[in-house]
């Protein structure tokens, strides 16, 4: 078997002063926990060029063997925003009345979510994340690597950048989520990961009264 040659280029590190580290993961800690899932949306627009930017910012997420395995659809079409709507409300109805467990509906009925999603059609952009499976090559396919990892990623430095830029997210899973490959339009190897809406807030937006775990809930130094 002949493998290729490593390629390497120099590191290019740009060293945060030690007396500045501190100062700037509290900034980073206090910007990111003053992110919340928003279901309430003003239809006020937002330029197309902030959600790319955020889409781009989202590309920088390390991948398996960097195959980058992730597509974004932005959508801001009505129609299209409304066809979403009508599927997503047509399999969020099974699953709230007779697919999800009581256990889970338990959960969610804490939330407020319930089988309506009309931020589907409010919010100005729904950013539609597929995970590409497999790839194509000289006639032969070849599955992707740690994608569900590589795109889990992506969405999550995705959300932090529209957070920053002011703006306000939903991570939505519609269940099952085939209907976004056939309403969009993507190939069978491009598989529905998360639809996020995306714009401001409506003004009296409200959220779940909720806290997040605290430092030593979540993390174990050994
Ligand atoms: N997909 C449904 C249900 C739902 C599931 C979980 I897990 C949530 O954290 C929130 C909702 C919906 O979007 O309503």
């Amino acid at each position: 078997m002949s493998l290729p040659q490593p390629k390497s280029k120099r590191l290019d590190f740009h060293a945060v002063p030690a007396e500045e580290q501190l100062s700037r993961a509290d900034e980073f800690l206090e910007l990111m926990n003053s992110r919340r899932t928003v279901r309430d949306y003003s239809s006020a627009n937002v330029p197309l060029e902030l959600i790319e930017k955020a889409v781009a910012t989202a590309g920088t997420a390390p991948s398996g063997a960097n195959m980058q395995p992730w597509r974004f659809v932005i959508v801001r079409d009505p129609e299209v925003k409304r066809k979403i709507r009508e599927a997503a409300e047509k399999e969020e109805h099974e699953s709230y009345n007779g697919r999800m467990s009581e256990k889970w509906l338990r959960r969610l009925a804490v939330l407020g979510t319930d089988e309506h999603k009309p931020f589907l059609e409010i919010a100005p952009y729904l950013i539609v994340v597929f995970r590409i499976n497999s790839v194509e090559e000289d006639g032969e396919t070849e599955p992707t690597y740690y994608s569900q990892e590589s795109v889990g990623i992506a969405v999550g430095i995705l959300l932090a950048a529209l957070h920053n830029m002011g703006l306000a997210t939903l991570t939505h899973t519609p269940s099952p989520m085939k209907f976004l490959q056939e309403i969009l339009g993507r190939p069978k190897n491009e598989v529905p990961f998360v639809l996020i809406p995306v714009g401001y807030p409506a003004a009296d937006a409200r959220v779940p009264d909720i806290s997040r775990k605290s430092l030593d809930q979540i993390a174990v130094v050994v």
